[in-house]
């Protein structure tokens, strides 16, 4: 018998409205930091997949960017796009909402779930949830709103009850060949990641706004065996948006190049010299063109 008749693989997408937890927890699933993670909505803007091997059974998942119903944008239609097509073509979806909270965009997510896949229900943050008593109402009324082929409450935060997802997560994976080598983690190339990482800490250490309006590119990439001298880019909408990114004395900008470098170095595993410019180019998030050069599409 070949491989291909004894082993699984499958796609699951993770859904759900923005700053559920669906990147923390693909990232405590495959057991690597792929997806980037911030307390802010809309962290996530692109398709990435994390995957993990277990033997035989190869796990796929898909992370998408909190479905947006807030802004009209085109960044935004765009990433709506993405969690509309990447739900139609997954084996299984895993809806993933704050376990206790139910809000309108969490409603409208449900009108996007795909009526022919199986979708399980994953009330994640338990850890948060001081009285526990809470919870089976709160499972009850879920599953009378919308038929879930399983709930699993989880915390990817502490990793609680993720053993008992995968293990529902693989009665529904068809039986298939595996898509990646055994050790591969993600279908994204390191720059990506890399890039990534920056955008990261400008979600985690700038203030409110501005986040939104920026996007991280890498402009140089000279790797050897044992180092990598990257040059990235911060693009910004307007010019002045430039010194609240560097902060007084530029120590805002040092800080997430810093911070930035040390996550870069524990991916690649060698040494990492990191510049990160700033550029303004006007209305970025609006031009078609533009959006399609940094990988929007
Ligand atoms: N307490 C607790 N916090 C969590 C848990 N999972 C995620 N978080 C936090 O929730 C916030 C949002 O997490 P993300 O993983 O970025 O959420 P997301 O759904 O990917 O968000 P978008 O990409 O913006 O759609 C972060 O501050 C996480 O640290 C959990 O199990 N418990
Ligand atoms: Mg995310």
């Amino acid at each position: 018998m070949t491989a291909s008749h004894t082993s699984q693989c499958g796609l699951i997408a993770m859904a759900g409205r923005p700053n559920t937890g669906k990147s923390t927890l693909m990232n405590a699933l495959t057991g690597s930091k792929i997806s980037i993670v911030s307390r802010r909505a809309q962290t996530t803007r692109h398709r990435i997949q994390g995957v993990l091997t277990q033997g035989p059974v190869q796990y796929v998942f898909v992370d998408t960017p909190g479905f947006q119903t807030q802004h009209a944008g085109n960044l935004n239609r765009k990433m709506n796009r993405v969690v509309r097509q990447t739900l139609a073509d997954v084996d299984v979806v895993l809806h993933v909402v704050e376990a206790g909270r139910w809000t309108a965009d969490d409603e409208k997510v449900l009108s996007l779930l795909p009526r022919s896949r199986p979708v399980i229900l994953v009330p994640n943050k338990i850890d948060r949830m001081r009285d526990k008593s809470r919870l089976l109402p709160y499972v009850s009324e879920r599953t009378q709103a919308y038929d879930y082929a399983a709930v699993v409450p989880v915390s990817a935060q502490r990793g609680t009850q993720l053993t008992h997802l995968l293990e529902e997560i693989q009665q529904h994976l068809p039986q298939a060949a595996h898509l990646f080598d055994e050790d591969a983690l993600t279908d994204r190339p390191v720059r990506f990641l890399a890039a990534e990482l920056i955008r990261e800490k400008i979600f985690r250490l700038v203030g409110d706004e501005l986040p939104y309006s920026c996007d991280v590119y890498i402009e140089q990439w000279n790797e050897t065996d044992r180092a990598v001298d990257i040059a990235a880019c911060v693009l910004v909408e307007r010019e002045s948006h430039r010194p609240i990114l560097l902060g007084a004395g530029g120590l805002h900008m040092k800080r997430i190049a810093t911070e930035a470098r040390h996550d870069i170095m524990r991916l690649l595993d060698k040494h990492v010299s990191l510049d990160v410019y700033i550029k303004v180019r006007k209305g970025w998030t609006q031009q078609e063109s533009l959006l399609r050069e940094l990988g929007y599409d």
